[in-house]
């Protein structure tokens, strides 16, 4: 067959149904191009705002062992966004076009990263739900039907895991520990319970994207099964801790073999979207700043392989 002869989107329909990867040097419709530059963009900005809060923490964790549990966390979120702001990349974007629309507010991240860690329980909390979460969301992105999103998940998931593991088994410690710990511990869970089921998105029926995401496999599942799926895997944990879901509507339905669970704020949820959260400003504030205070580092960084080119060019030719 002649080139002029193929017709690309039957292609793509084809590669997308057998469920073969789609690779960035391959046709795809601009459509597809723009929400996969859209959703790992914002991704990458989720991993990268969501290091503020913990990081609030490295100072005042109770023991070099957490302190070295945390650091690392952190670092793997580090990592997290750069893989995926190269996955990115791949689809003709800058990174500094990207991050510069994070910085204007014209990108989105995730909004569970709008809320304060006022204190050491939350970072229980955050690696046990805010990572739990994140799992069950990217469990599935390994299978996304675009290779470079697909693979950077694999190892993001694993870290992951890790993530969640130390955040449950700080909570425990908290569990078991003084009625003042324990209290502690609730009082995180109070905070963090509701805004994490938010980090799912709006409901079906308002999640504008979805449609065109499940057709191209971008998202397997829709933000409403995941966020049942959340609850379903998390009440037993919250029961295994002694603690209590602050959902009075909480119930178990032996009917579906599910959890209903009460309605979710979603005036809350589209006003810490647009902004108007309890730490947006405070958090795009110190994204800006920390961009600007590493200018000279990347300036030296470009200097320094500016240099060895020339260098290696000079080599070449008295060769
Ligand atoms: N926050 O049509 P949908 C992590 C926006 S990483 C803010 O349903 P979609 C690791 C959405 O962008 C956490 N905005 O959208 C970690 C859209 O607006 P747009 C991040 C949200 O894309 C742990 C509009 O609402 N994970 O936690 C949110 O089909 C601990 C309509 O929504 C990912 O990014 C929200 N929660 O589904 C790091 C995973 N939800 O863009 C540090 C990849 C929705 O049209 C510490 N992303 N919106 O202007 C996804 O799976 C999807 O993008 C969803 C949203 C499921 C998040």
């Amino acid at each position: 067959m002649s080139p002029k002869e193929i017709n690309f989107q039957e292609l793509f329909d084809s590669k997308i149904e057998d469920d073969v990867r789609i690779e960035p040097k391959d046709w795809m419709p601009e459509a597809y191009r723009k929400t996969l530059i859209r959703q790992i963009s914002q991704h990458a900005h989720s991993e990268v705002v969501g290091m503020l809060p913990e990081a609030n923490w490295i100072t005042r964790a109770p023991s070099l062992n957490r302190k070295l549990i945390l650091l690392a966390k952190v670092q793997d979120e580090a990592g997290h966004g750069l893989y995926l702001y190269c996955a990115a990349e791949t689809l003709g974007v800058t990174r500094a076009s990207t991050i510069d629309d994070l910085h204007s507010g014209k990108a989105k991240y995730s909004s569970i990263f709008n809320y304060p860690t006022l204190t050491w329980a939350d970072i229980g909390a955050i690696g046990w739900l805010v990572d739990g979460a994140a799992i069950l969301n990217q469990v599935p992105l390994c299978r996304t039907s675009y290779g470079p999103y697909a693979r950077a998940m694999v190892r993001v998931c694993k870290e992951e895991s890790f993530h969640q593991r130390q955040g449950y088994e700080l909570m425990l410690q908290l569990c078991q520990g003084s009625p003042v710990q324990k209290e502690m511990a609730q009082d995180a869970l109070n905070r963090w319970w509701w805004p994490t089921l938010m980090m799912f998105g709006p409901k079906d029926e308002e999640s504008s994207n979805s449609e065109l995401s499940m057709k191209w496999r971008i998202k397997r599942f829709s933000n409403d099964e995941l966020r049942q799926r959340f609850v379903d895997v998390s009440i037993p944990q919250i029961e295994f801790l002694g603690l209590t879901v602050p959902d009075p509507d909480l119930k178990f339905n032996e009917e579906t073999g599910h959890y209903s669970f009460g309605e979710i704020d979603w005036d809350e949820f589209w006003d810490v979207v647009k902004g108007k959260g309890p730490c947006n400003k405070e958090r795009l504030d110190a994204r800006r700043d920390a961009h600007n205070e590493g200018a000279w580092v990347r300036e030296a960084a470009m200097a320094y392989q500016e240099k060895r080119s020339l260098r290696e060019s000079q080599k070449r030719k008295q060769a």
